[in-house]
């Protein structure tokens, strides 16, 4: 499903440009406009999935997938043996800002608890 309204639609569909990491079938990754560590990545499914409580409407096949699309960016970007966090906010308290369900890859410094 697509949203016309959603900006991540639109980087999925190649409306709007993003710099691309990774792009599968399902799933793209891109590096995040404001990015808060020196690897910021965004890892997201295609298909329009607004939040958390709404994943049902992923296959499990995609939603397991996510992970390890995450993973392999960690990898791509080297910051795998370092370590990195894989973080969703979700809803208003953790500051959601785009309801298109998204994954922060985040690397290359020391990261902590928010
Ligand atoms: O985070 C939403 C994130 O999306 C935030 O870190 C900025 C990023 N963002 C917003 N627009 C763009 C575009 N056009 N390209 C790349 N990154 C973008 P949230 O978890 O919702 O607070």
């Amino acid at each position: 499903m697509v949203d016309p309204d959603c900006i991540f639609c639109k980087i999925a569909g190649g409306e709007i440009d993003a710099e691309m990491v990774h792009e599968e079938e399902d799933i793209v990754a891109f590096k995040d406009i404001n990015g808060q560590a020196p690897t910021h990545v965004l890892v997201i499914p295609r298909s329009h999935v607004p939040n958390l409580e709404a994943m049902a409407d992923l296959p499990d096949s995609v939603a397991k997938r996510l992970l390890e699309v995450s993973s392999e960016v960690a990898g791509k970007l080297g910051v795998d043996q370092s370590g990195y966090a894989v973080r969703i906010n979700n809803g208003p308290d953790a500051g959601q800002e785009v309801f298109h369900l998204h994954l922060h890859v985040l690397g290359g410094r020391k990261l902590g608890m928010p």
